[in-house]
């Protein structure tokens, strides 16, 4: 049955007349259905490999955005889920696929910011997310990816790959590997920290890349963050650290050349601002800790990548055969470049914390 179809089990206003691909998120499928009635709805097929248990990552996305619309004064400031006929946030299909519809809200992504005030614009978004969300109770959230940002666990499954070698691959990627080990102690602190109750647990997005930040065509101002699918107990030094691998490098994630992926100090501080503006409560640790959050998202998505090119490329989609090799030396040159940058990061946030 095609996409279009699935659009009819949920309770749109009109009759689908168009079903066009969107969106450059490497894990689900994504969808703009318009009714007949000029209504438009952001329809997305889940990926199963990924998220094993689809009903609950929709059982935290509900409450979530349930708890955010109550707070945020634009009704565009949280998403808005629209249920099935039968009352359900995901729709089944006959290939056991399942399917959620939310409505379309006009905006844009970008992924890279195309001027300082857009980069701050997201650091205030994910700020601001996590702020909204500090009293929602985070034991009723489910662990829809155990372990997912994990570092330590991480290094497991990236040696478990090596051990494996399902690919065929591991002979190749030698000094990828020696790079990633050489990466692993400093990379596993906030893992430790966090075992020793030195960071506090919050509810975070977990994926906080610049490309999940809608913003307004008109105003270019945060309206809401996207991809809620990884919303779970988490480090907000992870969510910070996350959005600077993404979005204060030099080159895009992907890049082929890895000499051009340096970490961008100006937008490193734009971002900085924000954060500390719109995070309101952070602990002083937690404070300290920021750069150590952008060294630790950009080593662990460097061998989540090289583990999924060892693999055979089963979990991120890939548009040509070595895409997730190429991914990972750019993640682990950004890395590199960033211990270089270490002094100039920490004193930023010295600076910054200092007069927010
Ligand atoms: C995936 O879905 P998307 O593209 O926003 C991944 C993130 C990675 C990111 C790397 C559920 O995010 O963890 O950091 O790719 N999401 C999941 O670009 O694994
Ligand atoms: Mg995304």
């Amino acid at each position: 049955m095609s996409a279009s179809a699935q659009a009819l089990a949920f309770q749109i206003t009109g009759q689908p007349v168009s079903c066009d691909r969107c969106g450059s998120g490497h894990i689900n499928n994504t969808f703009l259905v318009t009714t007949d009635t000029g209504h438009k709805y952001v329809m997305q097929r889940i990926n199963k490999y990924v998220f094993k248990e689809p009903v609950k990552v929709m059982a935290n996305i509900a409450a979530v955005t349930e708890h955010l619309r109550k707070k945020v004064s634009d009704p565009r400031g949280a998403l808005h889920f629209i249920p099935t006929h039968d009352g359900s946030y995901t729709h089944q299909d006959g290939q056991g696929e399942y399917w959620r519809v939310y409505e379309f809200v006009d905006g844009f992504c970008l992924d890279a910011p195309e001027s300082d005030r857009d980069f701050y614009e997201s650091a205030l978004a994910f700020g601001q997310f996590q702020a909204l969300l500090a009293d929602f109770p985070a034991h009723t959230l489910y662990e829809t990816i155990p372990n997912f940002h994990n570092t330590v666990d991480r290094y497991r499954q990236l040696n478990e790959a090596i051990a494996q070698n399902s690919a065929d691959r591991a002979a190749c990627v030698k000094e990828e590997i020696t790079c990633a080990m050489g990466f692993e102690e400093m990379a596993c602190r906030l893992q430790h920290m966090l075992e020793e109750n030195k960071l506090p647990l919050r509810v975070t997005h977990n994926d906080t890349k610049l490309n999940n930040v809608l913003l307004d065509p008109v105003t270019r101002k945060h309206l809401c963050v996207l991809d809620l699918d990884t919303v779970m107990p988490g480090l907000s030094v992870h969510d910070f650290g996350d959005s600077i691998r993404f979005g204060a490098a030099t080159a895009a994630e992907d890049a082929p050349d890895p000499s051009q992926m340096k970490l961008d100090l100006s937008l490193f501080r734009i971002y900085t601002q924000g954060f500390l503006e719109a995070a309101t409560g952070l602990t002083p640790l937690e404070v300290e800790m920021l750069p150590m959050g952008a060294f630790t998202m950009t080593v662990e998505v460097g061998i989540r990548f090289l583990a999924d090119y060892l693999n055979g490329d089963v979990y991120f989609k890939t548009a040509y055969p070595e895409h997730n090799l190429v991914r990972a030396r750019t993640q682990l040159a950004l890395a590199a470049d960033m211990l270089k940058n270490w002094e100039q990061m920490e004193q930023t946030v010295r600076e910054l914390s200092a007069t927010v």
